[in-house]
């Protein structure tokens, strides 16, 4: 069985990162899409993107019930973000520990919320919680042929 389970961790996955208003408004952009480049993980779609409410709320329709709701839908909605769609072997859980902790002041240093925020509230960046969402998330933000499909000239120094 351990060829197979290896073969499962080699599997390329797909996120969706957003940077939120916040980091937008702070010129963090360059600082935020860097991390990802810098990691080797590969860009596949980008905008920035002002959110209509209905899509922020399809977007966190897990939260709905959670008191935070209404100001979250307002918090994202209240400026442009940047959509990225990101694609890599396990970059779901990478670009997660990439960005650390929800609340800023946990996340550790080194992270991207642990370097640049200090509250849950204004975490300047969003990445999918699991392949299934970084699929959903994607089709959600992205339109048909907004995402491309490219081979990076690096890519057989990224991987053997
Ligand atoms: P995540 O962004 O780390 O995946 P989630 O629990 O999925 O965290 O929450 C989504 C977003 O909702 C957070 O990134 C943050 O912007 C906001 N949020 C979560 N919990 C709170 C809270 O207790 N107060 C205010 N905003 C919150
Ligand atoms: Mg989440």
């Amino acid at each position: 069985f351990l060829p197979r389970l290896v073969a499962s961790m080699e599997e390329i996955e797909e996120t969706y990162i957003m940077v939120k208003p916040d980091g937008v408004q702070r010129g963090l952009v360059g600082e935020i899409i860097s991390r990802f480049e810098k990691k080797g993980f590969k860009l596949t779609g980008l905008k920035l993107f002002q959110c209509p409410k209905e899509l922020a709320e399809e977007h966190y329709k897990d939260l709905q019930s959670k008191p935070f709701f209404p100001k979250l839908i307002d918090y994202i909605t209240s400026g442009p973000v940047v959509c990225m769609a990101w694609e890599g072997v396990g970059i779901v859980a990478s670009a997660r520990k990439l960005i650390g902790s929800t609340n800023p002041l946990q996340a550790e240093p080194g992270t991207i919320r642990g370097d640049l925020a200090v509250q849950t509230g204004r975490n300047i960046v969003h990445g999918s919680d699991s392949p299934e969402n970084g699929k959903r998330e994607i089709a959600l933000w992205f339109k048909e042929g907004e995402v491309c499909e490219w081979t990076p000239a690096l890519a057989p120094w990224l991987r053997e």
